[in-house]
């Protein structure tokens, strides 16, 4: 498609994914850089209507503040950014969550088709295992006719792999509600949406709820928050070259409930558009931590990550041998191995509510 045919959203994607020279980052709205767009009149604070209550089941706090800083973006109504409200070592534990708990059966990963993954976390098997003999077993030829899929064509996956091999293809994994990327409906069955999860994902919904609307840029969330499950979700592994294409999540029945999510590890620009992908999209600046909410209007907006940036992830993650690490260690004895992925990858876990 010819630059002139290009729609804006794509233009905008092209611009922040060229790896050629370093991305002009004027236009990005970076909450934590007082010198770009975020400073003047593309943001606006809000205040969070209660009180962000970590799970009672948690020994730890969740979040360093109960009502802390929040935003809404002027051209895109509904959307809500949280800079990280988490403590250190919440950010550690959704990263283990996220790496070990969820990307276990019954929830499924991009690998499932093809490998007979253990029942035991694969992130372990790969920060554990001591010989390069443990393989994980590929998928026999009707296994993956049973789950409806064909190997693809250049035979990438017909051998056993060593978990930490698999590890980096790991893309996605879905939970709650299992989606079927291929009829994009929710059909593929049900798995327990992890409680503690569930219970941070409420929290975020509750304190967002109406914020403050005496304003030139409402925040436009009529949603109440205290209605909020989280029914479906997925989590995103990106690599440092991996990228989302621009799209917009509208299987879920409740398109008035938010789609909330964090984000762990490197650094990305998330574009965020309109209901059509003509519109410019405003680029943000997501770190370690921050939380976005779509509601309302921005719950329809074609959105993506067209760029992730290598060597960004805070200290306290991927550096082993910075701050407090020796309590991360204690708490989660594959630390080291954590360390060394979070170091060159980000996560994103999101969730929904279907029905
Ligand atoms: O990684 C992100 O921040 C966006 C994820 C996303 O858009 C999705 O899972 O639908």
């Amino acid at each position: 498609m010819g630059q002139a045919t290009q729609t804006a959203f794509r233009k905008a994607e092209k611009k922040y994914a060229q790896r050629s020279q370093t991305p002009d980052l004027h236009n990005v709205v970076d909450l934590a850089a007082a010198s770009t767009r975020a400073a003047g009149q593309a943001v606006r604070g809000i205040q969070l209507t209660h009180d962000l209550e970590s799970p009672a089941t948690l020994p730890f706090q969740l979040f360093s503040h109960k009502r802390p800083p929040a935003f809404v973006l002027r051209d895109h109504p509904g959307l809500v950014l949280i800079p990280n409200p988490f403590t250190d070592e919440a950010q550690r534990w959704l990263a283990r969550k996220c790496l070990c708990d969820c990307p276990r059966p019954p929830n499924r990963t991009n690998l499932t088709p093809f490998f007979n993954e253990p029942p035991e976390s694969m992130f372990s098997l790969a920060a554990n295992a001591p010989a390069r003999s443990k393989r994980i077993g590929c998928r026999s030829h009707e296994d993956t006719l049973q789950l409806g899929v064909t190997l693809p064509k250049d035979s990438f996956y017909t051998q056993d792999e060593l978990p930490s091999d698999l590890l980096e293809r790991l893309r996605w994994c879905t939970l709650g509600q299992q989606y079927n990327w291929t009829t994009k409906e929710y059909d593929l069955g049900s798995s327990p949406f992890d409680t503690d999860a569930d219970a941070l994902m409420r929290a975020i919904a509750l304190a967002i709820t109406h914020p403050d609307e005496a304003s030139d840029m409402p925040a436009s969330n009529g949603y109440d928050g205290a209605a909020f499950v989280s029914e479906a979700g997925i989590v995103n592994y990106y690599d440092e070259r991996a990228t989302m294409a621009g799209h917009v999540d509208k299987t879920e029945e409740k398109m008035d409930a938010p789609l909330i999510s964090f984000s762990i590890g490197l650094s990305c620009i998330y574009l965020i558009g309109s209901a059509t992908r003509d519109t410019e999209p405003t680029a943000l600046m997501l770190r370690s931590g921050d939380v976005l909410a779509m509601c309302g209007e921005s719950r329809m907006a074609y959105h993506g990550v067209p760029r992730v940036f290598a060597g960004t992830s805070p200290e306290f993650l991927s550096c082993p041998a910075a701050g407090d690490q020796d309590k991360a260690a204690e708490m989660y004895p594959e630390w080291h191995y954590f360390a060394r992925y979070l170091s060159r990858h980000r996560i994103n876990c999101n969730a929904r509510k279907c029905s």
